[in-house]
C-alpha cells in the first residue's frame, strides 16, 4: 500500500481508468477517488471506454469518453477495479504515455500489471479497498464521497447478499452510512428499478434458458442486438447472468452473449464450484463465484459447447 500512496500524494494530475463495461464498483470507485484526488488539490480525469449504461447515469457524469486522443498532461495512470490490462482495451495508450501506473484491485485473479499494485482478493469490492487507502491517508470523506464507495460496495455484493460479504464489509458500510446520504434511494435506483423494455427483453430470455447437468448448469445465449427490437441499445442490456442464477437448482449460471469480435462470457456460481478457474481457461479471469470471458470462436453453439464442457469440470471439482 505504501508504494501506491507515496505516487499517489507525489503526483499533481491524475488519469482514472476503470474496466471496460464500466458497473457500479468500478464508477463509484473512480467518482469517489476523483473526488479525493480534488479535495487534495491534484486534478483528476476518468476516462471510461465507451457509452456507459442509463440505468447508472445517477452515479455521476463526470468523466471524459475516450476517443483516442484525449488525454490531458496526467503525471499517473490509476486503473481501478480492473484484474488485468486487458481491461482497460484501448485507453491502454493513456497507461503506457503516461509511464508512472497504480493498479487499485480485489479480483484474486489480478496480474499485478502496473508500477505500483494494491490488490487485496479478500475485499468485497474495489470500493472497500478504497475506503481502507483514504483512510491510510487521512483523508476525511464526505457524504458524496461516501456515497460513491457505498454504490461501489453495495452493488458488487448485490446488496451485500453474496459470500464476498465479511464483516469487515458490513463495517465498512456503517462507517459510510455515518457521514450521511440517502442509501435506500441508491439501493432502490441500483437494485429494485428497470425499465419495462428491460423486463419484456428479460421475460424473452427466460424463455430461452438451456439446462446442462441435471439442472445443475443453467444457460442464457443472446447477442448484444438483442435488445434492438425493444429500443434497448447494446450498452443497456441489464444483467442477463442473474436470470439463470436464480433458477432452483442452478450451481453455475452462464450467459453467453454474441458481441462484435466473439462471445463475451459470465459464470456465475452458487455453491462451491469455482467458475474463476473455468473463466481462466479461457484467458478471462474474476472471483471464484463471479467470473468472465471473451471467447473468439466462429458461433454461438461453439461457444456454447465449450462453456458447458469448462462448467462440467468445475461443478466435478466442487465435489
Ligand atoms: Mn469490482
Amino acid at each position: 500500500m505504501d508504494s501506491v500512496i507515496d505516487k499517489i500524494i507525489k503526483a499533481k494530475s491524475v488519469a482514472i481508468l476503470p474496466h471496460v463495461n464500466e458497473d457500479p464498483d468500478a464508477l463509484g470507485s473512480c467518482f469517489a477517488f476523483q473526488k479525493v484526488m480534488r479535495l487534495m488539490g491534484k486534478e483528476a480525469v476518468i476516462y471510461v471506454s465507451g457509452k456507459i449504461e442509463a440505468r447508472l447515469d445517477f452515479i455521476g457524469n463526470d468523466y471524459v469518453m475516450y476517443n483516442g486522443d484525449s488525454c490531458y498532461n496526467h503525471d499517473l495512470c490509476v486503473c481501478l477495479d480492473c484484474g488485468d490490462i486487458e481491461r482497460i482495451t484501448e485507453r491502454k495508450v493513456i497507461f503506457d504515455k503516461i509511464g508512472n501506473t497504480v493498479n487499485i484491485d480485489h479480483h484474486f485473479t489480478n496480474t499485478r500489471f502496473a508500477d505500483a499494485n494494491y490488490v487485496d482478493g479478500t475485499a468485497a469490492a474495489t470500493g472497500e479497498i478504497l475506503f481502507d487507502l483514504f483512510k491510510e491517508m487521512q483523508i476525511t470523506l464526505n457524504s458524496e464521497i461516501a456515497r460513491d464507495l457505498y454504490i461501489a460496495v453495495s452493488s458488487d455484493t448485490g446488496c451485500f447478499k453474496y459470500s464476498n460479504v465479511t464483516p469487515k464489509t458490513m463495517h465498512t458500510a456503517a462507517s459510510l452510512l455515518e457521514y450521511g446520504f440517502d442509501h435506500a434511494e441508491a439501493a432502490r435506483l441500483l437494485f429494485d428499478t428497470e425499465t419495462l423494455e428491460a423486463a419484456k427483453l428479460k421475460a424473452e430470455i427466460t424463455e430461452g434458458i438451456k439446462s446442462y447437468a441435471d439442472g445443475k448448469i443453467k444457460v442464457v445465449v443472446t447477442d448484444e442486438r438483442a435488445g434492438e427490437k425493444y429500443g434497448i441499445s447494446k450498452e443497456d442490456i441489464p444483467n442477463l447472468v442473474d436470470i439463470p442464477r436464480r433458477i432452483e437448482g442452478t450451481e453455475i449460471a452462464v450467459c453467453i452473449k454474441h458481441i462484435d469480435d466473439g462471445f463475451r462470457i459470465n459464470l456465475r456460481s452458487n455453491g462451491a464450484a469455482d467458475v474463476a478457474k473455468a473463466a481462466m481457461t479461457f484467458g478471462g479471469g474474476g472471483h471464484i463465484k463471479a467470473a468472465g470471458a471473451t471467447l473468439h470462436c466462429d458461433t454461438a453453439e461453439d461457444a456454447l459447447n465449450a462453456v458447458v464442457e469448462e462448467c462440467k469440470k468445475a461443478l466435478e471439482g466442487a465435489e
